[in-house]
């Protein structure tokens, strides 16, 4: 094995996910379509997250086609990028909504929707036009924060309010790795009693991975905030959090849940990438790949024609 992934002969398409071809990454032949969302306006500790999705795609350039844990090249599934979506921070419900066409357009055409962030608040434009699609929907959060407020520094559409949001529209939740509770959203969770596994508590018996699919129902959204992440692995985030998710234990569940639900919608969101440091962009990008390779093995939608194998 080389030491560093062997860099393509023509150069690189810039913004394509994993530095695929325009013809490989074509939407006619896609099972998910990247979509960058450079959202960032509620941010409240660290802003940046408008660079996250620049920054996956750069990294995911890095990412090695082939994965050894599932033994094939997640990209043949047909992995399409779509143009980042504008964002003007001065008006970003006109962002939101464009988000929640351009996921619309993805999903009429049976293509999973991979959006990447940018701030988590996005996250609300894909799960309403989802769960048009899909009335049954519900949600896998893995985050430090549960995102249950009602308003926050003065608005509805904070990042800090997105899965309150989400559940307005009557969208069951399941939340994993929370570690930073407001006393209003732990009244929340009192009163409503949405399943919420602490990190306090997976770190001391473990993920339990079993009662979290069993929670869910059947289609379901992942959404992925890294900071979910402990900061030692994911330091590039806008508010990191001590006694974090580990890497094996989130894909164990990831590949769970893609194994036995249909998954129609992902995002990873909140990478605020640190100048010279890569590890976060990487690892976000490496999510990513293996998100898409899960998504393989779901046996709803069998991969259309496929893409090439070929080595990186
Ligand atoms: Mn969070």
């Amino acid at each position: 094995m080389p030491a560093s992934p062997r860099r393509r002969l023509a150069p690189p398409a810039p913004n394509l996910f994993l530095g695929l071809t325009p013809r490989e990454a074509r939407l006619e032949n896609a099972r998910v379509a990247v979509i960058p969302a450079p959202f960032d306006q509620t941010t409240s500790y660290l802003p940046g997250t408008r660079f996250g999705p620049q920054a996956i795609l750069e990294a995911s350039r890095q990412v090695e086609f082939y994965d050894e844990e599932l033994d094939r090249e997640p990209f043949e599934i047909g992995v399409a990028t779509l143009e980042a979506i504008e964002v003007d921070p001065a008006d970003i419900e006109a962002g939101m909504r464009r988000l929640e066409q351009t996921v619309e357009s993805v999903a009429e055409r049976g293509i999973v929707p991979l959006t990447l962030g940018g701030e988590h608040s996005l996250t609300l434009s894909p799960v309403a036009a989802l769960q048009r699609r899909f009335p049954g929907l519900s949600v896998l959060q893995l985050d430090a924060h549960l995102d249950f407020r009602d308003a926050y520094q003065g608005t509805k559409l904070s990042h800090a309010c997105v899965m309150r949001r989400i559940r307005d529209l009557g969208i069951p939740t399941v939340s994993v790795g929370i570690r930073s509770v407001s006393k209003e959203e732990a009244d929340y969770v009192h009163e409503e009693k949405p399943p919420v596994y602490l990190a306090r508590e997976i770190r001391a018996k473990g993920l339990p991975v079993d009662d979290i699919v069993n929670d869910l129902g059947n289609p379901v959204y992942v959404t992925v905030d890294l900071d979910a992440f402990d900061p030692s692995i994911v330091p590039g985030v806008g508010t990191p959090e001590p006694g974090g998710l580990l890497w094996d234990e989130s894909l164990r569940l990831l590949r769970a849940v893609c194994e036995r639900r249909q998954v129609v919608g992902m995002d990873i969101v909140e990478l605020c990438p640190i100048p010279g440091q890569i590890v976060s962009d990487f690892f976000a990008a490496k999510l990513a790949n293996k998100m898409i390779g899960y998504l393989g093995l779901s046996p709803e939608a069998p991969a259309k024609k496929r893409a090439t194998r070929r080595a990186r």
